[in-house]
């Protein structure tokens, strides 16, 4: 691919309102922007989403910041790199730190759609005009007005984050007001084997499915409870790699899947990821990392995918923040978000903006 620089870059964008979730409060959101420039000047953009904290999984902004400089940009063969699988080929002799991984490879595939002159989805088989746009609602917000409001901008889908003892209480406001709500809740593994039968009740509440009840490791209790239940169990911590989807289809613990492309160490892996739910029916949707427009408009080329039946956590540039640093912003217009045939992500940086936000920068030349 003619790699010839590789730039990190620190920032951090302030919250709207902060983000709450009974593991975490975010009111800053720092992110690592990948830039790989090829001997043409041409640049792709990725983006590393980990938190400063591992609440989420073990990743932090400083671990993956760590991994790229000091592990992941030195023993890489970059000349040897033709195509962003054979990244991930290469970067598979080290263990974990997805995150890290993703970052550098989704800056790889921008620059692959764009030396190839075509949009990102197309490269890797989109065939959607438009995605679903979904909501998350945080505990910290007022949950009503948020949801009217998200109601009129068209959002299909409402994702709940809950807090444990008030999750009945919660979900029961949200159904009073909308019965027909196309809505789930996301315990983010807070959950054990003793509020199996509690959760199993869930049932009644008519939810579109319940995101990782149980903590990551625990193939186990997630089957357990799925057996007990209706409602659709959907994984998204439990699930860092292709053969962790393989574990959790063949084993029964989930019918449906949250991709996160950051979560299981890029596209690449995204996409055996979906390809494999194709072949055991199980539909799967694009998850969400209160993220800049360069990691939603991945998101967003993934979700094109035949198979991305669902709506993902994939909302417009200003649900979280502001000002985002591509342009244009991404719109949800009467609930979906077009997707671009732009070459490569399909949006410009805004360079001034990017600038503004940049604590720390890191170049290398090869
Ligand atoms: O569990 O899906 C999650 C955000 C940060 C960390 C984990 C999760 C989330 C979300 C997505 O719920 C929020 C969004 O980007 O809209
Ligand atoms: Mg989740």
């Amino acid at each position: 691919m003619r790699i010839k620089k590789i730039r990190l870059k620190r920032i951090a964008l302030s919250l709207k309102t902060p983000f709450k979730t009974h593991q975490a409060e975010i009111v800053k959101r720092p992110a690592i922007i990948v830039e790989i420039e090829d001997a043409e000047g041409k640049i792709g953009y990725g983006e590393i989403t980990a938190f400063p904290s591992p609440f989420y999984t073990a990743e932090t902004t400083d671990t993956a910041w760590h991994i790229v400089v000091d592990i992941l940009i030195p023993s890489i063969e970059f000349k040897e790199i033709h195509h962003p699988n054979d990244f991930h080929e290469q970067a598979s002799s080290f263990q974990g730190n997805q995150m890290a991984k993703a970052g550098l490879e989704g800056a790889l595939w921008d620059l692959c759609a764009k030396q190839q002159g075509v949009g990102l989805a197309k490269l890797i088989g989109g065939t959607k005009e438009a995605v679903k746009a979904g909501a998350v609602i945080s505990l910290s917000e007022r949950m009503k007005e948020e949801i009217g409001n998200l109601l009129s901008q068209g959002y299909e889908r409402f994702k709940l984050k809950v807090e444990k003892g008030k999750e009945e209480e919660s979900i029961a406001a949200v159904r009073s007001l909308y019965p027909d709500l196309p809505l789930m809740i996301d315990a983010n593994g807070m959950y054990q084997a003793r509020d199996l039968t509690r959760v199993a009740a869930f049932d009644e509440f008519g939810l579109l499915m319940i995101e990782q009840p149980f903590r990551a490791g625990d193939f186990y209790l997630h089957r357990t409870l799925q057996e007990k239940m209706e409602t659709p169990i959907c994984l998204d911590e439990s699930v860092e790699s292709f053969e962790d989807a393989e574990q959790a289809i063949e084993l029964g613990s989930c019918r449906m899947m949250n991709i996160k492309i950051s979560r299981v160490g890029g596209l690449t892996e995204a996409l055996k990821i979906h390809d494999l739910c194709v072949e055991h029916h199980i539909p799967v949707w694009c998850g969400g990392m209160i993220e800049t427009g360069i990691s939603k408009a991945h998101n967003i080329a993934l979700a094109s995918l035949p198979n991305f039946t669902l709506p993902g956590d994939l909302s417009g540039s200003t649900r979280y923040f502001e000002k985002d640093i591509i342009k244009p912003f991404i719109e949800v217009d009467r609930g979906e978000i077009s997707v671009s045939d732009e070459n490569g992500i399909g949006y410009e940086i805004d360079k001034e903006f990017l600038k503004q936000v940049t604590e720390e920068a890191y170049e290398y030349i090869l």
